[in-house]
């Protein structure tokens, strides 16, 4: 059996499959190539024949490895289950971090959260023992932190069920968010498909310094690209100042690529890769990629001529960057620190800040760490404290570890601040808030990537604002938006403080990391011996069955479930939070679709009139009640659709309760390939005015299904109640393949088919 750890061998294994792959390549396009396409072609499953068209042609994939986290790993292994496969065909890995609620501190509440989840841990961990997959236990790290530390490495490329794998794009791994239903594919030893992203090339010149941190890059870019200018593209960075980020740095920038819905963003290798690999127990690896630095950056035609080979070029000057605030509700509504404080007045945000929160995958490293206990060590050394609850989770058991040894833990206790578990918590709502009431309006800070309402706390009322670590523990002593808390003074007890910015950190502790992977559990040696548990009338977990197969008659009169207004992440769809505990069960968590979307009839969120029955009632209730009666539904979206996370329930939830489309002004990647897996079609109007068009009890047909074909239109007709209709043209992205998927129902099946 494979080893789990990407050992040098493998590596090395890749590279040489890289260059092979990259040979052939080249005989075919004869041109200089972009780091991604060296990593994207050289994982090419048919290099001689791949059709190649970024924007147009989908690419087979043969991805390195798989990473999972524990609530979409539950979904993803049902499935895997149904796929009826004996063991992984390529290195995975099962993290436990999202489920575990931030409540007390990190001992108390990881015990909490091995009592309430048993069931679901020893779910994930039997499956993990049975299939080959390497398991992380509760409280051993956050996914994308822990694989940084362990598994990436410069030039691979992983798939993971979660949409900040893009991390691993900080040591220069092509690392892409997917569904379980992808993950399935490439577990089952079937070639990952997507659909080849264009090229934005973001060039980086300067140097970062001051205040300005690299979350300040991404935030900056965000600001640039928007929360959709990223999608069906990979960012590639490049320039002079890429080398003065760390390698955790990178990682940032890479991670919140997500949020522009980038496929993924890669950095070329350099010798910050290499001081965290070697910090990390990866010196060979090291070596490898310093033998092979050909593969791991782009030829050099392109940064002498870039708008030649990337479809779009950003330029970002490090040494004028200023630090930034981001939010609320959205990451790409970014001002410079110093505008924040007109801002607040001119928007009427809430001034006083009520908690304040420092970690996620994104900015939880070393290097984070030690920078936001820099400030706090300032602020202590002048009398003042932390104005607000700050709340810090490290990003796994080595940086916990880490800053224990170096102190800075007791620096964070003396400032009054609450470490957590080494987890997602607040990030992903979980946190047991009992300070601010459910309707209350108030302003948090944090380091984290999302500001979606209502995901920290539940609380649609709560305005989060994003920034980097350093500039949260600073917002922390100053207790307001209203002052910029890095240049103003903050007054402290009748005295005033002005915070002076932090040291550079070292992005590798001095001492060298404190390793520690207690959490970890390999596979099974006799796998044939485990039993995977899924016990009879659980609420958490549910075994799967197949979806059916489209019946081939054209969809007539389906209802409108949900006709959404402006952003409908998969936060809107599919909250998380409480509803976490049903990530295994798809029926009790389709109990929660759509109840975060806003209505675009009444502008109430999660309510709508049932299109039979004239009741106002639950979108939920409304699709379960015309699937008892044996009527189909679409679902109507706004633009970019499904933004934000991998979670495939968004999709799943919808075809389990009868719903059959998704047609909406525009798609998020990963949403979009969770719905056609899952047998369901996503429409896009041609013409985005259409959207109008829909109104309050209107049924829909779509038709000539039998004739769906790549690249042709389908016909909507949309019939309003007063007799009269409208036919609407709408686009549709499937290729061959994915109709095949449609007309069996799901990818899924079409994989058990094949098998
Ligand atoms: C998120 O940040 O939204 C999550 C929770 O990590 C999700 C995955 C999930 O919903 O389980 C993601 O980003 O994909
Ligand atoms: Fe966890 Fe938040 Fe990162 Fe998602 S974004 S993986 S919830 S820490």
């Amino acid at each position: 059996m494979a080893a789990i750890e990407s050992t040098p061998d493998f590596v090395n294994a890749v590279y040489t499959r890289t260059r092979a792959r990259l040979e052939k390549v080249r005989a075919r396009l004869r041109r200089p190539l972009t780091l991604t396409e060296k990593i994207l072609f050289g994982h090419l499953a048919d290099p001689d024949r791949a059709q190649l068209d970024p924007g147009k042609a989908y690419l087979e994939l043969k991805p390195d490895r798989v990473a999972m986290q524990d609530a979409t790993a539950q979904m993803a292994l049902l499935q895997f289950m149904l796929a009826g496969m004996d063991r992984t065909a390529v290195p995975t890995t099962v993290h436990c971090d999202h489920l575990i609620l931030a409540r007390s501190g990190a001992a108390a509440d990881v015990a909490r959260a091995v009592e309430t989840n048993k069931e679901v841990y020893a779910f994930l961990e039997s499956a993990s023992a049975r299939y080959g997959i390497g398991f992380w236990k509760p409280g051993s790290g956050i996914i994308h932190q822990v694989v940084l530390e362990n598994y990436a490495f410069p030039g691979g490329m992983m798939i993971g069920t979660d949409s900040h794998t893009p991390n691993a794009g900080g040591l220069g791994m092509f690392a892409s968010g997917v569904g379980g239903a992808d993950a399935v594919d490439v577990m089952s030893g079937f070639p990952w498909e997507v659909l080849q992203p264009k090229l934005i090339g973001v060039e980086l010149t300067g140097k970062l310094s001051g205040w300005t941190a690299p979350k300040d890059v991404i935030l900056k870019l965000l600001d640039i690209l928007t929360v959709k200018g990223g999608t069906n593209a990979v960012v590639e960075f490049f320039g002079p100042g890429c080398v003065s980020i760390s390698c955790t740095g990178k990682g940032t920038i890479t991670n919140m690529g997500a949020e522009h819905g980038a496929t993924t963003s890669v950095f070329p290798y350099d010798a910050r890769m290499e001081i965290y690999l070697r910090a990390t127990r990866r010196g060979a690896i090291a070596d490898l990629a310093g033998a092979n630095r050909d593969l791991l950056a782009a030829d050099p035609e392109v940064a002498a001529n870039p708008e030649k080979y990337f479809h779009r070029v950003v330029r970002i000057d490090l040494s004028a960057l200023e630090p930034h605030l981001v939010g609320p509700h959205t990451p790409d509504l970014a001002r410079p620190l110093s505008e924040v404080p007109a801002a607040v007045k001119a928007n009427g945000y809430p001034a006083k800040i009520s908690a304040a929160l420092v970690g996620s995958c994104t900015n939880s490293s070393y290097e984070d760490i030690t920078r936001a206990a820099a400030v706090a060590r300032e602020a202590l050394a002048a009398g003042a404290k932390a104005r607000v609850p700050l709340l810090i989770t490290p990003g796994s058991e080595q940086v916990y570890a880490t800053i224990e040894r170096d102190g800075l833990l007791s620096v964070f206790h003396d400032f009054g601040a609450t470490v957590l578990a080494n987890a997602c918590g607040p990030c992903i709502g979980q946190w047991q808030r009992d300070d601010s009431p459910k309707g209350t309006p108030n302003a948090i800070v944090n380091s984290f990537n999302r500001n979606f309402p209502a995901r920290n706390d539940g609380n649609p009322a709560t305005l989060s604002f994003i920034a980097s670590p350093e500039v949260v523990v600073a917002y922390s002593v100053a207790g307001t938006l209203e002052i910029n808390p890095v240049a103003d003074e903050i007054p402290v007890d009748g005295r005033t403080l002005r915070l002076s910015p932090p040291p550079p950190a070292p992005e590798v502790p001095e001492k060298g990391f404190v390793f520690k992977a207690d959490g970890y559990v390999a596979p099974a040696e006799k796998p044939e011996r485990v039993t995977v548990n899924v016990r009879e009338g659980s609420d958490r977990l549910q075994l799967l069955q197949p979806f059916p197969a489209w019946d081939g008659k054209d969809y007539a009169d389906l209802a409108v479930v949900l006709k959404a207004k402006g952003k409908c992440t998969t936060d809107h769809i599919s909250p998380a939070g409480i509803w976490l505990r049903y990530r295994g069960h798809l029926d009790n968590i389709s109990n929660n679709m759509f109840s975060g979307a806003v209505n675009a009839f009444t502008g109430e969120a999660g309510k709508g009139k049932h299109p039979v029955t004239g009741e106002v009632m639950e979108f939920s209730k409304i699709a379960r009640d015309l699937k008892g009666r044996g009527m189909r539904w679409v679902a109507i979206g706004d633009e970019n659709y499904g933004e934000g996370s991998s979670r495939e329930h968004a999709a799943m939830e919808p075809r389990h309760l009868g719903g059959v489309a998704v047609i909406a002004r525009s798609f998020a990647r990963i949403h979009e390939t969770n719905l056609k897996k899952q047998g369901l079609l996503p429409l896009a109007f041609v013409d985005p005015a259409d959207y109008d068009k829909v109104r309050e009890g209107d049924r829909v047909s779509i038709v000539g299904l039998a004739e769906l074909a790549p690249g042709q239109p389908v016909k909507v007709v949309v019939r309003h109640a007063d007799g009269s209709a409208d036919e609407i043209a709408c686009r549709h992205t499937f290729n061959a393949d994915q109709i095949g998927w449609f007309r069996a129902g799901s990818a899924l099946n079409v994989l058990r088919a094949k098998k």
